[in-house]
């Protein structure tokens, strides 16, 4: 149930209860170095106020891709309070502020050193693996840990509606799999596969928009990306690319 002081406050009014809802998540907050240094409500990270002041989280995309080398595009719910209804790769979101999402284990070779990359890159495959299950309904099994792949970070701002948008060192992520989708209608509006050919299609349409990371993405990386699905582990960065 949604907080009296959020259900009342102007910055969610006529916004949907269960989005309010996960505004209260905690997002994990970070140095311009990709070092966390707190934990920040969703609410306080995506105000575009405290974004100005310099305030940065850490956050996810993923591209996913099927079998056939058809990347999975999902069209944002007209629920979301930040980027409601344009079209997006497969699933974005943030790790969050516990340890299995800053990436601790007491198994890890490598420790669980706060600074290291190995140990970020953990904690925000098991929030893609979570988050892939919550808007798509994609299951665990079809998305697991080792699958994924880290490509590289990308730093950047982008104003969403009102008071609201984003400021961000996102990892990308990438993972082949022919999961099924069954999608959560407070998430996901539509979704679908597309080929390369597909998608430079769409992005020529005028009645359809999308979000400002996935173009800066897809003008940076993506096409690239995509020619070699098949050796990507050997396209791996790990520098933080500024696109601000
Ligand atoms: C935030 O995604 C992450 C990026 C990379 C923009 P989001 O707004 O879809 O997050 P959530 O699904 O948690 O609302
Ligand atoms: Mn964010």
């Amino acid at each position: 149930k949604v907080s009296g002081a959020d259900a009342a406050s102007s910055l969610f009014a006529g916004h949907d209860e269960e989005q309010i809802r996960l505004m209260a998540e905690n997002c994990i907050v970070l140095d311009y170095d990709d070092v966390p240094i707190g934990s920040g409500t969703k609410k306080l990270c995506h105000i575009m106020k405290n974004i100005n002041q310099g305030l940065l989280h850490r956050a996810f995309s993923v591209f996913l891709f099927d079998s056939q080398d058809r990347l999975l595009l999902q069209q944002r719910a007209d629920e979301k309070i930040t980027f409601p209804s344009l079209w997006t790769n497969t699933c974005c979101s943030h790790p969050l502020c516990v340890p299995s999402e800053l990436g601790f284990s007491s198994s890890s070779a490598d420790g669980s050193n706060i600074h290291s990359l190995n140990t970020a890159v953990r904690g925000v495959k098991s929030a893609a693996q979570r988050k892939l299950d919550h808007e798509l309904g994609i299951s665990s099994s079809d998305v697991p840990i080792e699958d994924f792949n880290f490509l590289t970070r990308i730093h950047y701002m982008a104003p969403s509606n009102g008071v609201w948008g984003e400021h961000e060192i996102d990892y990308i992520l990438i993972i082949r799999s022919d999961g099924k989708v069954h999608a959560n209608p407070n998430e996901v509006k539509d979704y679908k596969y597309v080929t390369k050919e597909e998608l430079k299609e769409m992005f020529e349409r005028d009645d359809l928009s999308f979000t400002p990371w996935f173009k800066l993405i897809c003008e940076s990386y993506l096409f690239n990306w995509w020619n070699h699905l098949d050796n990507i582990d050997t396209y791996t960065s790990t520098t933080i690319d500024r696109m601000l």
